[in-house]
């Protein structure tokens, strides 16, 4: 879809909402990913709120656009999204991470509607999604296979192996968006493990790669208007981010990935983001 300048303020304002929020569920909590959330705000408010075709009142419509997100620790963001759809009750969110309770840390699809994949253990997003994209296929649906990952989790062999099978099966339907944020749980992607010519490797698979600045909604827009036309091979997206975007203590900083927010760095927080810094 083209995005009217209308469309554009009303999803940066939602953004603005989204990182609000979730520093104060994690604040509440005291536990969380903030990082890896704030890195993928931008990604999961475009899917939801101007690419994806769901219905919050007919969660497992079989002719729905899937979502997975397969870096599950950024659930805060989707849930947010999600609330925002009306999937459920804004009320939830107070009880994020809390045992009995529907929205746990990781996404889970059977206690939360709207979540098409229980994830957490990394890697597992691709592959399963490969399974939903050849079986849309082979039943001739319309429906496109979207998958958010991590660049951390790229590191992960089952990644790779869903890669090759994708590009066997020709799977245009299917559209990985990668969160390049150059930074993982316990120091920068460099530092840990290169991900090298990080293009050129899932060209070498069969893949479209497309580029994009992963903060700016309108080029994630047109990023993924330009992956629906791709023909005969699976697209991925990869979306230029910078882990903890938006609040300047946690910027590139691994040490932020799920660091519990004290009273001290939450106020700091909350005044960057209601741009009072
Ligand atoms: C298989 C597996 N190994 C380890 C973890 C623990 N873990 C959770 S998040 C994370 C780092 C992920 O980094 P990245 O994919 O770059 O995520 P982002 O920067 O977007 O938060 C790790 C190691 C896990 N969830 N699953
Ligand atoms: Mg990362």
């Amino acid at each position: 879809m083209i995005l009217s300048n209308a469309q554009e303020a009303k999803l940066i304002d939602l953004c603005k909402k989204f990182r609000k929020e979730l520093i104060e569920c994690l604040h509440a909590v005291g536990s969380g990913h903030p990082g890896g959330s704030l890195s993928a705000t931008e990604i999961i408010t475009t899917l939801y709120f101007c690419e994806l075709n769901v219905n919050p009142k007919n969660p497992n419509d079989p002719d729905r656009d899937r979502f997975i997100l397969s870096k599950g620790h950024a659930a805060p963001m989707l849930y947010l999204n999600l609330a925002e759809k009306g999937y459920f009750d804004m009320r939830e969110l107070c009880n994020l991470r809390q045992l009995n309770h529907m929205l746990q840390g990781h996404p889970c699809a059977k206690t939360t509607p709207g979540v098409d994949l229980s994830t957490g253990p990394l890697g597992l997003g691709v592959s399963a999604a490969v399974g939903m994209a050849l079986a849309g296929k082979l039943d001739k649906k319309k429906y496109n296979v979207y998958v958010l990952i991590g660049d951390g989790e790229t590191q992960e062999g089952i990644i790779w192996e869903a890669a090759m099978a994708a590009s066997k099966y020709k799977l245009e339907n299917l559209i990985v968006i990668l969160d390049h944020n150059k930074v993982q749980l316990d120091g920068t992607i460099d530092e840990i493990m290169p991900l090298g010519n990080i293009n050129a490797k899932w060209e070498s698979f069969g893949w479209k790669v497309i580029e994009t600045n992963g903060h700016n909604i309108r080029d994630i827009s047109s990023a993924l208007k330009e992956a629906k036309q791709v023909k005969v091979k699976p697209t991925i997206i990869i979306a230029e981010t910078v882990k903890g975007k938006g609040i300047s203590f946690m910027e590139g900083k691994n040490i932020w990935h799920g660091k519990p927010i004290d009273d001290e760095h939450f106020n700091i927080a909350m005044k960057e983001l209601s741009g009072g810094n």
